[in-house]
């Protein structure tokens, strides 16, 4: 601090760089504003100035006091007790007490250190990187594996396309522009979304490109639940369909294309494997169905005629097939990422410019735009975790309620561990686990939880010690956007926050108490670390053909620009050329449309060629006539997951200080319900308090509430309370995709709303119970 001109300094966030003004007498921040080289910054970042110092931050340490009383025995109270401010001492006592027990009494995999999450963007201070490298010294932890965004499709490409890195599978924007004549999305690609990108949305572009596609003439179908999921100024044609179908459309129009004689027969077999079988599949020939357009049309309530004459329009022109990660982050959401390849197999057109499929279009800022490739990234290196346990991360909730359990997944049986502490940084349990009463009594069965956070939100509250992280604001930092092709300073704005600490000092320290200090922190301070991190990946970036200048100049510069060098080729385009001379990675070397592998596994959720399997909840399932709303939960707008949510962008968008619950006005006038209305969203799992959105842009029978809300049940720490602020992960369904991928199913959840007249007030934005050690 104190090396930048005036009180303008520059940092970055996942939504952006940003130049924060600050009062130089009292180290408040004044505002936040946009850099030259963003067109269209995010607002959300500009709620910061409001938050960063407001009454939620946690100003110290923390002990939820039935924890300091009786340690273990007292984990029922968890979530429901108030918290007794502690020193440094006696936090760090505690924890290294609660680890060195755990290892000893139960091993190293005892202690689940898979923190998942968002944390902050900087590559030094990321938070579960600083969580991982400290357990991994002190002998280790369970890890999770994969991740909610995009968990089926990662689990399944490797078998068919023989990549797992679904961020990368994007057709870009410079490539639509002049060559794709025919965008068809299904699931959209909200604007909204491209806010954000791990590390850092630098260039918000996106809006832009929607008007160029216009311009340009592309035609782009929304085939979606909901007409706001693709611009209104990109002029798309909306195709409504019901949830968790879209493999159905898609094999409609699959067979469209065959019983036409529209399909790509010479593609199919030079660059396929499998697709004999799966045409067996697709005509009916063993099971006496053929999937063609009117049976789709039953499934998806898709017009046959829009599903014909659609598969007539893609097959006549150069076109790109998009779905989006919500699609596959249902149950069986692998089979719709497998069949977008096969469609897009049947066209022929994978490995042309601007045509051929992607998968997560404009889920992320960046993915979609134009980069040079091979861009290192600074990093702290984190070691290596010596214990074997990988849990799929949405399954945590089964290895806390079922350790010795087995758990079946991509062709391997996991023995559950047993756990005894939870460690989490940077993550918000509350928001990315699935139905969240049966978590909270796994959440309740470890001896220990310890949690590093900035706000007194769900993962503190429901913590027993709690120890105050800093924020971006409080430190330096380096950018280096997942999909970015800059690197960006991120300077300290402002002093750290009260007592609050750099998640990678408390770890150092930890680390000194418990005997492996130098290994964890070499003696480093952090500009030290910044600038070693910086000049190894300079040296990557000088053998890679770039020129970053050195670490001095680019902290005063403060951003360096890789130079996009030439066209990059069209996705698989050497494949194209020559199959056999750069094969994909899969046994076949061919795109798999069977896979002998997947076969092997026997799994009957996960059938060997993309299959059209009904989901565990949907609208055209029995469980319909008793829950007859098919419940979506997208991405907020606001903010970023539950990060920011206390700030005044995403609380001025509540209703009555609740989520927003869209509604048809023809599902709402079926119940009473009227704009403003607070309702309880309910199925057997639980239920959440929501405020009523008249929505007409949706498909009736489907409601849509955002994530994000920070979890404020009723009774806090009783599983099955009423939710009052609007968290759908109450009520959402807790299985994985198949035994192949086991990813998240959050848009697989029927539910039935009902007008709720005497609401209880919202409480998530209040401080927990805080007890002085004579009280506690
Ligand atoms: N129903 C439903 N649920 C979903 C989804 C859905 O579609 N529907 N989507 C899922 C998806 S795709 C995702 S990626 C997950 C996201 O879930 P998460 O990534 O867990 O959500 P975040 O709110 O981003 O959590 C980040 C937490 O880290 C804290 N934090 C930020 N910076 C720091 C730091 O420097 N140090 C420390 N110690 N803490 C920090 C923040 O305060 C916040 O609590 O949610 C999933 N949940
Ligand atoms: N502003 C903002 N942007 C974000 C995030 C954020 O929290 N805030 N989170 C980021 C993260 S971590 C991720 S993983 C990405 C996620 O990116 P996505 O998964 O693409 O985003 P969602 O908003 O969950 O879903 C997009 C749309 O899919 C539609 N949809 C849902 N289910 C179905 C279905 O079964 N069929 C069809 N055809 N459509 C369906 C819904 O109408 C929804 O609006 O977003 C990223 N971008
Ligand atoms: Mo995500």
């Amino acid at each position: 601090m104190g090396d930048r001109a005036g009180n303008s300094t520059q940092t970055a966030s996942h939504w952006g760089v940003y130049r924060v003004e600050t009062d130089p007498e009292t180290h408040r921040v004044l505002s936040v504003g946009g850099v030259p080289f963003d067109p269209d910054p995010s607002p959300i970042q500009r709620s910061l100035p409001d938050v960063v110092h407001g009454g939620l931050r946690i100003d110290r340490p923390y002990v939820r006091e039935g924890y300091l009383r009786s340690r273990k025995a007292s984990r029922r109270g968890r979530g429901a007790e108030g918290f007794v401010p502690v020193g440094w001492d006696q936090a760090y006592e505690l924890i290294c007490e609660a680890l060195l027990e755990a290892r000893e009494e139960f091993g190293n995999e005892s202690i689940y250190g898979g923190s998942y999450g968002w944390a902050s963007a900087g590559r030094l201070h990321h938070a579960q990187s600083t969580l991982k490298h400290f357990l991994s010294l002190f002998g280790g932890f369970t890890e999770k594996a994969g991740d909610h965004s995009f968990g089926a499709a990662a689990g399944v490409m490797p078998y068919v396309m023989g990549r797992a890195d679904i961020p990368h599978l994007v057709v870009r924007w410079n490539e639509i522009i002049g060559h794709t004549r025919l965008l068809v999305m299904f699931g959209g690609a909200h604007v909204k979304n491209t806010q954000i990108d791990n590390g850092g949305a630098v260039n918000h572009e996106n809006a832009h490109w929607y008007a160029k596609a216009r311009q340009a003439g592309i035609e782009v179908v929304n085939i979606s639940p909901s007409r706001a999921d693709v611009m209104d100024s990109a002029g798309p044609e909306w195709v409504p369909i019901r949830p968790n179908t879209d493999t159905a459309m898609m094999l409609g129009l699959a067979h469209t294309l065959v019983s036409t004689g529209q399909h790509d027969a010479g593609f199919l077999d030079r660059y396929c494997s499998g697709y004999p079988q799966f045409e067996r599949y697709l005509l009916g020939l063993d099971d006496g169905v053929p999937k063609d357009a009117a049976w789709a049309s039953r499934i998806t309530g898709v017009p046959e005629a829009t599903i014909t004459g659609l598969a007539r329009r893609m097959a006549g022109t150069r076109t790109l097939i998009n779905t989006s990660w919500s699609v596959q982050r249902a149950d069986h959401g692998e089979q719709p990422v497998w069949m977008t390849v096969a469609l897009a197999s049947m066209l022929g057109q994978i490995g042309l410019t601007g045509g051929g499929f992607s998968i997560g279009f404009g889920a992320l800022s960046g993915s979609n735009l134009a980069r040079p490739a091979g861009i290192p990234r600074p990093t702290k290196p984190i070691g290596r975790n010596p214990v074997p346990f990988r849990v799929p991360v949405g399954r945590l909730n089964d290895a806390l309620l079922d350790p010795g359990g087995r758990l079946e997944y991509n062709g391997k049986v996991i023995d559950l561990p047993h756990t005894e502490v939870i460690y989490s940084a940077g993550g918000n349990p509350f928001h990315h686990n699935l139905h969240l009463n049966r978590f909270l009594e796994g959440w309740q069965r470890p001896g220990t939880v310890i949690v590093h956070e900035q706000w007194w939100n769900p993962p503190a509250r429901f913590a027993d010690i709690v120890l105050p992280s800093t924020t971006t604001m409080e430190r330096n930092d380096i950018a280096a956007p997942a999909h970015g092709k800059y690197w960006i300073a991120m300077h300290q704005v402002v002093p750290p926050y009260a007592q609050s600490r750099n998640d990678l000092d408390m770890f150092g320290e930890l680390a000194d108490r418990l005997g492996f200090g130098f290994a964890y922190h070499q003696n480093r301070d952090e500009m030290q670390w910044l600038r070693h991190m910086y000049d190894e990946a300079r040296l990557i970036a000088e053998e890679r053909g770039f020129d970053p200048p050195d670490f001095d100049s680019f902290w005063k510069g403060e951003a360096y620009e890789f130079a996009v060098r030439e066209a990059e080729p069209a996705l698989f385009a050497d494949f194209r050329a020559d199959p056999d001379a750069a094969p994909l990675n899969t046994p076949s070397g061919r795109i798999e449309l069977f896979s002998e592998t997947i076969r092997s596994f026997g799994y009957d959720d996960c059938p060997p060629h993309p299959s059209w399997i009904e989901p565990a909840e949907w609208l055209g399932g029995a469980l319909a006539e008793r829950y007859p709303l098919h419940l979506l939960s997208n991405q907020p707008k606001n903010k970023l997951h539950s990060q920011l949510d206390h700030a005044p962008l995403s609380r001025k968008a509540k209703i009555g200080g609740r989520e927003p619950l869209h509604i048809t006005p023809r599902d709402a006038a079926a119940r009473g319900l009227a704009d403003g209305d607070v309702v309880r969203v309910f199925n057997d799992r639980g239920a959440f308090l929501a405020g009523v959105r008249c929505d007409p842009d949706l498909l009736p029978g489907v409601v849509q509430v955002s994530t994000g809300s920070w979890y404020d049940p009723m009774e806090p720490g009783v599983p099955g309370s009423l939710e009052k602020h609007g968290n759908p992960n109450v009520v959402t369904l807790d299985k994985g995709t198949s035994r192949l991928a086991q990813g998240s199913v959050a848009q697989t959840c029927l539910v039935e709303v009902e007008k709720c007249d005497d609401p209880p007030a919202v409480t998530a934005f209040d401080l927990p119970r805080i007890v002085t050690a004579e009280q506690a």
